[in-house]
């Protein structure tokens, strides 16, 4: 439905006309690096262009105080020295003739997105803006902040469009207090912010921005803190916080909106956050916000120091909001202890407003003396097995930064392709399907161990796959739906697997739905990490070999998704994921949707999906939709999880959690 870019030129005039250490870094570059970049990546050119306008006065008035608004009006017509001297009454804030007309574009620019989301004239998109907004409060102009955009944008869509729950996702690695501070007793917008925090050692050194600020009166709950205590937070740290923290909560509040306040000096090379995390982690971020709301996500720029970092960071989240696949993270996936501290006491704090949260062990853990710097990371997965193969060492952070200019997009549009002529439906628009099938003697081959692939239905069917399979090894096709029929479905998710194994995959994650059994003569070398959902009972039989039973109710489904399938597949890694739904699965089609969304954020979107051949048209086409990059339908205001679902959940957890660091979302106690 395409995606909107927001911008104006003029908002390259504001800059500081005197010396400040402080303030010198928040530059008109920081405008100009982001959109260069996204013109060379063709990106710029694949959005909706919207040129921004500025915000009325009634607007500004949503969050601000005429007061105030008059204040930045004068500002206009001072000298430099009164300028200077107006600034100084702010914590590092620099005024310029322009900035008036500037900070009204930038607000302008976010209700322009908001009204071209909500009025569905596009899906997402991102305002281009300076200056920032987060830190800018009622009547105050902080840290680079004039007006509060994003603050104004959610006011706009609760007065203007009728919502009633906006969730406000500040990636920033600063405390967004002026967000914080306007909504903190409003139950209808879900604030959340991870920030740069040091025990309270750093800017904007608040006692509020500790996990215990939780929102007050009727929006008790409904203000989140993630303050990271240490420098050097990396992509494991951030997809952690999300999985553990932000998300269980973000789909039990059920948003209409996603608004991110996407400030990208929580990228490496940033000189304000000294974080880890690589661009590609916000093609993540991106990715699995995108699953909420419909897929209504606004972002609008706040920080972002490091130009290169800063127009790296721009391209990935916007070539997600375009649908393209998430290119693979790098780094070993081990959030450190520090990042799991911090983790562990947001979710204590805010356990008693969540039910995602609660039954689930949650009592707070002591501060434990920091062992883990950054560089002295724990060690990797089962030294000298194969995960040490297969997963490189993460880099030094030179050679990360070294990378940034080596990371090319994902060069294959995404296209799905079906293998069953007999599924009639509506095909999205660039959805091809399949007529070429694998040679008959080379599909004969295949299928020759397997009894069950002799009938000629099942062999035609494997044909098709095996050519889909080929096409996404190299590279034609990104991903695809097989269907098979169903006496049929062990045997042809098996050869898939020895297929993908020996045609290019160095790690292969299955993910089996239903009545499916770990085929008996699949090597235990660790290339494979099979997931069975829909076991009679939850098991561990080693590291890559799981299986739990199928969740009996919504939220038990969302805590196996966030809590042991996202985490293992992050952990693993896959470069080729094979999703089946097999005999009995179960599974209604927004569920199987947010399965199939989700997984596509690994192994650069290769997924494959095996369904049996006499699915329903509707669950072919929500997966053919969500698998080309649309997002899953909202699944509503979820339920509980069932006594069960925590029991196999917390079970599995325990079992996995030595091997598998990503599952951790506490650390490990200091005794
Ligand atoms: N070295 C934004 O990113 N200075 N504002 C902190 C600590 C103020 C940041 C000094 C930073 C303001 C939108
Ligand atoms: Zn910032």
């Amino acid at each position: 439905m395409g995606t909107a870019l927001v911008y104006h030129e003029d908002m390259t005039a504001t800059r500081l006309l005197w010396d400040d250490p402080e303030c010198e870094i928040e530059r008109p570059e920081r405008l100009t690096a982001a959109l260069d970049r996204l013109r060379q990546r063709g990106l710029e050119q694949r959005c909706l262009r919207l040129s921004a306008r500025e915000a009325s006065k009634e607007e500004l008035g949503l969050v601000h105080s005429p007061e105030y608004v008059s204040l930045v009006r004068k500002t206009q017509v001072l000298g430099e020295e009164e300028l200077q001297a107006l600034s100084g009454q702010f914590d590092a804030i620099y005024f310029h003739p322009s900035t008036f007309h500037c900070a009204r574009l930038a607000a302008g620019a976010g209700l322009q997105l908001v009204d071209a989301v909500l009025t569905g004239a596009v899906q997402n998109g991102l305002a281009l803006v300076r200056p920032p907004g987060h830190h800018s409060q009622r009547a105050a102009a902080n840290g680079f902040c004039v007006f509060n955009n994003v603050a104004i944008a959610a006011a706009h869509a609760k007065q203007k469009h009728g919502l009633h729950r906006i969730l406000i996702v500040d990636w920033d690695v600063h405390h967004g207090q002026g967000i914080q501070y306007l909504f903190e007793d409003d139950p209808s917008v879900l604030y959340f912010s991870w920030h740069r925090y040091e025990h309270g050692r750093f800017w904007p050194f608040l006692r509020e921005s500790d996990a215990d600020a939780v929102g007050r009166g009727q929006g008790l709950g409904f203000t989140v803190n993630l303050p990271w205590n240490q420098v050097g937070m990396g992509n494991a740290d951030y997809v952690a916080a999300f999985l553990h923290l932000l998300l269980p909560l973000a789909f039990e509040f059920d948003p209409e909106l996603v608004l991110v306040s996407a400030g990208f000096d929580s990228a490496i090379g940033d000189p304000e956050g000294q974080m880890q995390a690589t661009p590609e982690c916000f093609a993540h971020l991106t990715h699995l916000l995108q699953v909420l709301a419909g897929g209504r996500v606004c972002a609008m720029l706040e920080g972002g120091y490091h130009l290169e970092s800063l127009a790296e960071s721009v391209c990935m989240t916007v070539q997600t909001l375009l649908g393209d696949p998430a290119p693979p993270l790098s780094g070993l996936m081990v959030p450190c202890q520090s990042a799991l501290e911090s983790i562990q006491s947001a979710r204590a704090a805010q356990a008693p407003y969540w039910k995602s949260l609660q039954l689930q062990d949650v009592t707070p853990v002591p501060t434990s003396p920091s062992t883990h710097s950054p560089e002295g990371r724990p060690p990797p997965l089962l030294p000298g097995g194969p995960m040490c193969k297969a997963a490189a060492p993460a880099p030094a952070p030179s050679s990360l930064l070294d990378q940034l200019c080596l990371c090319p997009a994902p060069s294959v549009r995404t296209t799905v392709a079906l293998t069953a002529p007999d599924i009639t439906l509506v095909l999205p628009p660039d959805v091809i399907q399949q007529e070429g099938s694998a040679l008959r003697e080379e599909t004969e081959a295949w299928a020759r161990p397997h009894e069950s692939l002799a009938r000629e239905e099942a062999l035609t069917a494997l044909g098709k796959l095996l050519y889909l399979l080929d096409g996404m090894l190299d590279g034609q096709v990104n991903s695809g739906i097989a269907a098979t029929p169903a006496s049929a479905a062990a045997a042809t998710l098996d050869v898939a697997i020895q297929r993908g194994l020996s045609h290019g995959a160095q790690r292969l994650l299955c993910v089996a739905l239903g009545q499916l059994d770990r085929p008996p003569d699949l090597a235990h070398d660790g290339r494979t990490l099979w997931l069975n959902i829909g076991g009679k009972e939850a098991a561990a039989l080693s590291m890559f070999h799981v299986a739990t039973p199928l969740p009996v109710m919504t939220g038990g489904f969302l805590s196996c998704i966030l809590g042991l399938v996202l985490p293992l597949a992050y952990g693993f890694q896959p470069d080729l994921v094979l999703v089946a739904l097999g005999p009995g699965h179960g599974l209604q089609g927004p569920h199987a949707a947010l399965l199939a969304a989700m997984l596509r954020g690994l192994a650069g979107g290769r997924v494959l999906a095996l369904l049996e051949e006499d699915s329903t048209p509707q669950l072919a086409g929500i997966l053919a939709r969500v698998l080309r990059g649309e997002a899953p339908p909202s699944l509503g205001p979820s339920s509980v999880a069932s006594p069960e679902d925590v029991q196999a959940l917390m079970y599995l957890r325990g079992q996995l959690e030595p091997q598998w660091k990503m599952l951790q979302c506490r650390p490990h106690l200091v005794v």
